[in-house]
């Protein structure tokens, strides 16, 4: 037998949990320059996103892509929105979609849009139109109590040298691109403070590079963009991310050590878990508290609960 540190809790606790974690819905709106990786970073990031009709219509997929559909596919909704930069004409029409998402209110009339991820290349030297972009189209358009929910992405990583001073074996940047980088994310950061006021540290990250099947770099700070992306969101909301999170573990192993990324990222969820037990009933927060007393039995206590709450359809 295996232990399962979550035994004490009944069907019907566990049931309630669920259902609160099925009427959630996270929103993400997705921004940034063609090709600097949008679409790559939600296929590391997040379970096969782009399937979600196949996973719908569950033609030719298996289980449990179906069970993950039933719970994340529905449950996290990423707004992709077209490269900006292209023409002022496009831009202008995406900007309106941008805007007019901004201001959608969900079914509890909060706002739709849960977190705003702009995505920047890393070997870009001209971040212009972004800097407008946050200026300009999203900040004046999201409440003042929202303007946390920014999250700046630099992307490709690896290549913010031409691919230089990129450690391949060890998959991290050596200390010259570091320092390049480091010096990146403040220039963004100095000049969105700059410009707006607004605080934000932007996260450089690589989401990998796989062409034809073939491996040509792989993921690098996906787990410390992740643990920035669980921060960023409503605090009940937090645990729908694990449902979607890609399965593909390799793709959040390599990451800079400035903290445990991964311990992060457990204990939010896991405290997001509580907050929805707490709705419950205050005596279910209580077990869920008792339960963890040592702080490596979340990850199990995650896992139990969430292929639980699979299983008790
Ligand atoms: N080396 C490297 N290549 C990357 C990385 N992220 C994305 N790429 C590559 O960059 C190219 C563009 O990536 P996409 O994910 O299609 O970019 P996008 O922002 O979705 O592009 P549009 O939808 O056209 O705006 C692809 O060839 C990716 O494989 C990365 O971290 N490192
Ligand atoms: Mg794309």
């Amino acid at each position: 037998m295996t232990y399962n540190p979550l035994s004490e809790l009944s069907n019907e606790e566990l049931r309630k949990i669920r259902d609160r974690i099925r009427q959630t819905k996270i929103n993400v709106l997705l921004v940034g320059g063609t090709g600097v990786g949008k679409s790559s970073t939600i296929n590391a990031l997040f379970q096969s996103h782009e399937k979600k009709s196949d996973a719908v219509v569950g033609e030719g997929t298996t289980p449990e892509t179906m069970e993950i559909g039933d719970y994340a596919l529905e449950n996290l909704v990423i707004w992709d929105t077209p490269g900006l930069g292209d023409s002022p004409e496009k831009d202008k029409a995406h900007q309106e979609k941008i805007v007019d998402l901004l201001h959608r209110k969900d079914e509890n009339n909060q706002p739709l849009i849960d977190l705003v991820f702009l995505i920047l290349d890393a070997g870009s030297r001209d971040f212009s139109s972004a800097y407008i972009l946050i200026r300009d189209v999203i900040l004046p358009n999201l409440d003042e109590s929202d303007q946390n929910r920014i999250l700046i992405g630099l992307n490709q990583a690896d290549q913010a040298m031409k691919g230089h001073y990129w450690n391949k074996e060890e998959n991290k940047p050596e200390s010259k691109l570091v320092e390049r980088l480091d010096e990146l994310s403040q220039t963004v950061k100095n000049r969105i403070k700059n410009d707006t006021g607004l605080d934000i540290d932007p996260i450089y990250y690589s989401a990998g590079c796989m062409i034809g099947g073939e491996v040509l770099s792989r993921p690098y700070n996906l787990q410390k963009l992740l643990s920035f992306i669980l921060d960023r969101l409503p605090k009940k909301k937090r645990v729908t991310i694990a449902f979607n999170i890609n399965k593909n573990e390799a793709n959040f192993q390599s990451n800079d050590d400035k903290d445990d990324y991964h311990e992060k990222a457990e204990q939010s969820i896991w405290n997001s878990i509580k907050e929805i037990a707490k709705d419950i009933t205050e005596k279910l927060a209580k077990e869920l508290g008792d339960i963890i007393t040592d702080p490596n039995n979340i990850k199990l206590a995650i896992t139990t609960l969430l292929s639980l709450i699979k299983k008790a359809k």
